[in-house]
């Protein structure tokens, strides 16, 4: 029997019945789609901004809604409890800075404002690729290619954000352009044209400056290539094939943006300055049953990169990766088997090109769950008399990584969610070093501070440091949290009423302004929580998570003008008072900034932070001094932090966790 036909009227009748539910369906935090970036830009385009020639979009994105309308919402989830879906834009016209605020549902500007301040929005794509391209046609930059004996045809050139040094005048958006040497090789950042240094005004889109200081040999191509099909035997070690099974499937669930796994349940969206957004992350808590606020908002804010050369082509080199390349934009598509395992799940993500089409960014992030055959806890008792108890169980996790390739450096950024209730964030490091070409090829040549190490012959590995900023905005079973520093005290026993001279003991201490709470770790010992003053557990601690780290920090001087631009990278911790448009530690225009804008210019608000709603703010920081083993291309650095509940249930939660099924040891006769 033929299928039923579906009566005309029916379906005009059905049609808007489905609209009105799929326009619900998407969650208030969900990044833009592909046709809300167009509808958004389109609608820049024909307001106030439309009449201008030189229109370009540096950002556009979800502004989420205020947090007590997501919340109400959440609680009691209705087309009239829907928070209005608006986009955050910046877009350049006429040399000028526009704010816009879009109603995607309304398609109109609900406000536009042009900035005034110091400092210029994240670059864009197109224009550093424009940029780069100026210098292959400049008669001087090809005489100076010439000159060395080298060929255009294997020139490549790379864009150097311009940073600021104390200037006066506003400068104009610019940037350096360098040059890098191909030929037998894909790694230029190995093969610099070591002393040329151009120039060029962003707006005009020219070269106002070329200066070529010094001839160093390039180096060597041989040996800098890292793709499998240059390489010759004797080839490095190789491990057997390793896969993770999984023989019931995957153990999560992504339902749009939202993800559910074992006890977890939280939001993953994209951002093109951010990268991953973690959002709304709960735990079940199986003693009561309910899902618990832990992270109601965690991004990267910022990564900050000095390098310590103060010479003429190296001194400006202070990247801010997220604010003026950013760190979403710049994220590389995931391959399963190499950069993620087999079982992985992907997801992709979208963000405004200059002319304000949406551009696809494929497999960008991966999703997984973690099984390395680690316990989660275990233990043998051989103390009860007759018995050997061993008890253990299996460590699984999931993971949401996402990789961004900043230019030569490729950073990986796991949000890793454990049964026990921690969060840990894992910042890994790898990619090509930033090579400086020297005329030395022994270590005993060097006699002045080079700035870094001799890697391999005509390159040295310049110094520098990677500071990678967390905005972590904890809700720890609600959104009024307080700030506590459990400090361990040495305590000297004087009175002979103890054979001990000292133990140590806790003195806890509860910020009450954003001034108590700037930390630099390692300063003193203790444990650093977010608690929830309002909430205690049955034996009346009050429940919290504590962060666990142990980072570098600056050590630029205070007046140097990339610590003046960073200032909040001398300590590792701090603590605001939550406020939805304070989300970049740098400011929110970090190209040619001034350090006039950021967490640390909000921190001196000292605004009170006891027991109501809190930011937190981790730098996982990174002295890098290269070792030659980072050449010709680094393996991964691994770093990171971890979240972790600290009184926050009545016990360990995994306690009630049943282990695996027992294997069957096919070698093992007993
Ligand atoms: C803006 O609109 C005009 C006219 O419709 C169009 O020609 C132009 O390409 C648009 N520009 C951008 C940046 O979208
Ligand atoms: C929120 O932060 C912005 C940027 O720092 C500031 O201009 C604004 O006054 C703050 N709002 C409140 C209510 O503190
Ligand atoms: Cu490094």
């Amino acid at each position: 029997m033929a299928p039923k036909s579906v009566h005309p009227l029916l379906i005009s009748l059905l049609l808007p019945l489905c609209l009105t539910l799929s326009s619900i369906n998407p969650h208030p935090l969900d990044p833009l789609t592909p046709s809300e970036i167009s509808a958004v830009t389109g609608v820049v385009n024909s307001s106030l901004l439309g009449s201008s020639k030189s229109l370009s979009f540096h950002y556009v994105g979800l502004d989420e809604p205020d947090k007590p309308a997501l919340y109400s919402y959440l609680a009691n989830p209705s087309r009239a409890t829907l928070p209005p879906r608006r986009a955050f834009v910046i877009a350049r016209a006429d040399q000028q800075t526009h704010e816009v605020c879009v109603d995607i549902a309304d398609r109109k500007v609900v406000s536009d404002r042009v900035y005034q301040g110091f400092g210029y929005p994240t670059l864009t794509f197109e224009e550093q690729v424009e940029a780069s391209a100026l210098p292959l046609n400049y008669t001087p930059f090809v005489e100076s290619v010439k000159k060395r004996g080298e060929q255009m045809k294997d020139v490549v050139c790379g864009t150097f954000s311009v940073g600021w040094f104390g200037e006066a005048e506003q400068g104009g958006r610019a940037i350096k352009v360098q040059c890098f040497l191909t030929g037998e090789t894909v790694n230029l950042y190995m093969r610099p044209l070591e002393g040329i240094t151009v120039v060029v005004d962003l707006e005009a889109m020219a070269i106002v400056k070329y200066e070529d200081r010094l001839v160093v040999p390039v180096p060597k191509a041989a040996g800098t290539d890292y793709r499998a099909s240059k390489q010759k035997p004797p080839f490095g070690p190789q491990p057997k094939p390793v896969m993770v099974v999984q023989p019931e499937g995957k153990g999560f669930e992504i339902d749009g943006h939202m993800i559910r796994w074992a006890n977890w349940a939280f939001h993953v969206g994209f951002d093109a300055r951010a990268g991953t957004v973690i959002s709304l992350a709960s735990v079940q808590d199986t003693k009561r049953g309910a899902l618990r606020s832990v992270l109601y908002r965690g991004f990267l804010s910022e990564v900050f990169v000095p390098y310590m050369d103060p010479s003429e082509e190296w001194y400006f080199k202070t990247f801010f990766d997220a604010g003026e390349f950013g760190f979403g934009m710049t994220a590389s598509s995931l391959q399963p088997g190499n950069d993620c395992p087999k079982n992985a799940a992907f997801m992709d993500g979208y963000f405004a090109g200059r002319d304000g089409q949406p551009i696809e960014l494929h497999n960008i992030f991966c999703v997984f769950e973690r099984y390395a055959g680690d316990p989660s806890w275990r233990h043998t008792e051989l103390a009860v008399p007759n018995e050997v108890i061993t008890e253990a169980r299996g460590e699984v996790s999931l993971v949401v990584r996402m990789v961004s390739t900043v230019g030569n450096y490729d950073y990986v950024i796991d949000w890793e969610f454990k049964m026990s209730g921690s969060i840990k964030i894992g910042v890994s490091l790898t990619g090509i070093l930033e090579g400086k070409a020297t005329p030395y090829t022994h270590a005993d040549q060097i006699t002045a501070d080079e700035h870094g190490t001799l890697i391999v012959e005509n390159i040295i590995g310049v110094y520098h440091d990677h500071f990678v900023t967390f905005y972590l905005d904890l809700d720890v079973d609600g959104s009024d949290n307080s700030f506590v520093k459990a400090n361990i005290e040495t305590v000297k026993v004087a009175d002979g009423s103890s054979p001990r001279k000292s133990y140590w003991t806790v003195v806890r201490e509860t910020a009450k302004t954003e001034a108590d709470a700037r930390v630099e770790l390692g300063s003193s010992p203790g444990d650093l929580l977010v608690l929830n003053p309002n909430k205690k557990t049955k034996v009346g601690n009050n429940v919290g998570y504590r962060i666990i780290g142990g980072s570098a920090a600056s050590l630029l001087t205070d007046d140097d003008w990339p610590q003046i631009r960073a200032s909040y990278s001398k300590k590792q911790v701090w603590v605001t008072a939550y406020n939805k448009s304070e989300k970049w530690a740098s400011g929110l225009y970090v190209d040619e900034s001034r350090g006039d804008d950021g967490l640390a210019v909000w921190s001196q608000r000292n605004r009170p932070i006891e027991n109501t709603d809190i930011v937190l703010w981790y730098t996982a920081g990174f002295h890098h001094i290269p070792y030659q083993e980072d050449y010709p291309l680094m393996p991964m650095l691994s770093g990171g932090f971890e979240l972790r509940p600290s009184n926050f249930f009545e016990s360990n939660p995994l306690i009630r966790t049943k282990p695996f099924a027992s294997t069957h040891w096919p070698n093992c006769t007993k």
